[in-house]
């Protein structure tokens, strides 16, 4: 049997990368074959690209910042579908809906950020770690990266509701770091035996 693509996302700070690491532990610890992938990959030749532009060391124009993301995401694909194929789950910590939702927060048309990556692998399940503004800056101030802003993140999340249906999992993130986790695993837990891998997100 194939293993779960299983999608993390949320705003700044809501715990993702936190989440992400604990629930593959945790399912590696019941004895399931399970890895965690993150997006944006900063090691490969356009993940340094978009580092580069994160920390504000280059500059690109909004455009091409959005394609290099979904690029990012593309040139995972076949080595994502082949893990999935010999039964290995796969948590990402974020993936297409963050491209979108920070690309449309920018400014630019939401239809037209959709489209690069039309046909990615389909997730078994988007879960979003839900944590306001308030919340999350009681976490710590912003750092140094680009979208690091305030007014920003509040776009982001009215764009996040946009491409939310009703097959994405709500996670209240300001729970304890413990309680969020039980939740993330009772939902994992819970999935339907996945069918066979399927492209075409968006389609
Ligand atoms: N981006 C994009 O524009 N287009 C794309 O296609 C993609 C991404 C994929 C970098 O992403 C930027 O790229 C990001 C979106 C954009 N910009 N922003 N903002 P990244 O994934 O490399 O980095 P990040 O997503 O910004 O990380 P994050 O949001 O800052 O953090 P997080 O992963 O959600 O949270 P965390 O690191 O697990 O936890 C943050 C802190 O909170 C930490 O001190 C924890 O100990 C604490 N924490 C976590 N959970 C709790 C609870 N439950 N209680 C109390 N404290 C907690």
């Amino acid at each position: 049997m194939r293993g779960h693509l299983i999608v993390v996302e949320g705003c700044d700070r809501s715990g993702k990368t936190t989440q992400c690491e604990r629930l593959v532990q945790s399912l590696q610890e019941h004895g399931k074959d399970a890895e965690l992938v993150k997006f944006p990959d900063r090691t490969t030749q356009t993940g340094k690209m978009i580092d580069s532009y994160l920390k504000q060391t280059s500059h690109l124009d909004d455009h091409a910042i959005h394609l290099l993301f979904s690029a990012n995401r593309w040139e995972a694909m076949d080595a994502l579908k082949e893990k999935l194929s010999q039964g290995k789950t796969l948590i990402v910590d974020r993936y297409a809906f963050s491209g979108v939702a920070f690309s449309a927060a920018k400014g630019l048309d939401f239809e037209w950020c959709r489209g690069p990556d039309v046909g990615l692998l389909v997730p078994d399940v988007v879960m979003f770690l839900d944590l306001t503004m308030d919340e999350a800056e009681k976490r710590g101030g912003f750092g140094e990266e680009r979208y690091e802003k305030r007014e920003l993140q509040m776009q982001v999340r009215k764009e996040f509701d946009k491409l939310m249906d009703d097959t994405w999992k709500m996670v209240d993130a300001s729970q304890t770091k413990d309680q969020v986790h039980t939740a993330m695993l009772t939902i994992v837990n819970e999935l339907p035996a996945p069918g066979p891998v399927r492209s075409g997100l968006w389609k």
